[in-house]
């Protein structure tokens, strides 16, 4: 069985997982132009980010969740246990983000949706500047 700091990895990795892919299908359509845009999948994955972003996701940092197992390894660092009011402001500033893209991508703008990607990118890359190991 596995613990549940364990557990708390598996599932946010997953979320991260499922945003950036979602992010990437974000980025093929609107930012660079690889894949025609195609608006009501756009809005899907603005709105699948969003989804996740409002979850909830800080329950699955517990304490001793920067210490993941061999089998199930985390880049946290423990410099976020130390910072917790920062790291709110960035999940604050972060669901602001995602739900601004769900609402521009639901309008079909396609510069918004450009300006407001980028503010959710923005957004992760704070965290993982401040809070996530290099590979
Ligand atoms: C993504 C993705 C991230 C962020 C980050 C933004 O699409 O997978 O981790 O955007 O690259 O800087």
């Amino acid at each position: 069985a596995q613990s549940s700091i364990e557990d708390a990895i598996k599932f946010r990795q997953a979320g991260y997982a499922f945003m950036a892919w979602n992010m990437g299908k974000i980025k093929a359509q609107v930012v660079d132009g690889a894949v025609p845009y195609n608006k009501d999948q756009v809005a899907a994955a603005a709105n699948a980010i969003a989804a996740i972003a409002n979850s909830g996701m800080g329950a699955l940092y517990p304490a001793g969740s920067d210490q993941g197992t061999g089998y199930n390894p985390t880049r946290l660092k423990s410099e976020f246990f130390q910072n917790m009011q920062e790291v709110g402001q960035i999940a604050t500033n972060f669901n602001a983000a995602a739900n601004e893209l769900a609402s521009v991508a639901a309008g079909g703008d396609q510069n918004a949706i450009k300006a407001a990607f980028g503010k959710v990118g923005e957004t992760c890359k704070a965290c993982h500047d401040k809070f996530r190991a290099p590979q």
